[in-house]
């Protein structure tokens, strides 16, 4: 079989789609392409919004939001999604969707401010992204159990385990939430994210 091919940046969303990969055992190839050419027409091609990550399938299907590949990969290799159908998968879904829609654009926001507004509202901006998810940590801390979905560990917990990486205050996001942080540390910790951790090329600076 043709390898699995991740468009992706080091540390930012291909993680996941690593992660999963290597939790899975499945062999892949990832690139890291200059943002200049994600930014190209041809890349437009493949994500509208010339972001990453792209998944391309050994049969040339691209995938692209993090939410289909994860689905992708899940549906095809590995058990860290609940059988369908089931209560645990409804649970599971909600979280994913919260995690993408709410957690991955508030993060967005603080890291890529610029396509929200003015330099004069940049600060507000990043304080609101900061306020959402304030809530949706607490809620987190609330409903895990040690993981996401209680007993079972599922690509969500990888998911938000991703995000948590981009946090700017680490210490606060973690302070009065034992269980958020325990179970980072336990994902942390797993060889699959440790090993693609490692395997992170080193950013340029910027010039
Ligand atoms: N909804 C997209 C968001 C992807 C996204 O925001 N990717 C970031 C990197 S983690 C990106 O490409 N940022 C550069 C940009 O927005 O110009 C997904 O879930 O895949």
């Amino acid at each position: 079989m043709e390898k699995y091919h991740i468009v992706g940046r080091a540390g930012a969303g291909s993680l996941i789609a690593e992660f999963l990969f290597r939790e899975a055992s499945i062999d892949y190839d990832i690139s890291f392409p200059d943002p200049a050419e994600v930014k190209s027409a041809t890349f437009y091609a493949a994500n509208p919004l010339g972001r990453i990550p792209v998944l391309i399938c050994p049969d040339g299907t691209k995938v692209f939001e993090t939410l289909a590949i994860i689905n992708h990969i899940t549906c095809h290799f590995g058990d860290l999604a609940p059988p369908a159908g089931t209560p645990l998968c409804d649970r599971y879904h909600q979280f994913l969707a919260l995690l993408a829609t709410s957690v991955y654009p508030a993060y967005h926001r603080q890291h890529h401010t610029r396509y929200y507004g003015d330099e004069a509202a940049a600060e507000a901006i990043r304080d609101r992204a900061r306020a959402e998810q304030r809530v949706i940590f607490d809620y987190l801390e609330s409903n895990l159990d040690p993981y996401i979905c209680g007993q079972t560990l599922t690509a969500a917990d990888f998911y938000l385990y991703m995000l948590s990486r981009w946090d700017l205050d680490k210490a606060a996001m973690r302070a009065g939430r034992p269980r958020l942080t325990a179970l980072l540390d336990e994902m942390r910790a797993r060889p699959s994210v440790a090993e693609a951790i490692a395997a992170q090329p080193r950013r340029p600076k910027p010039a």
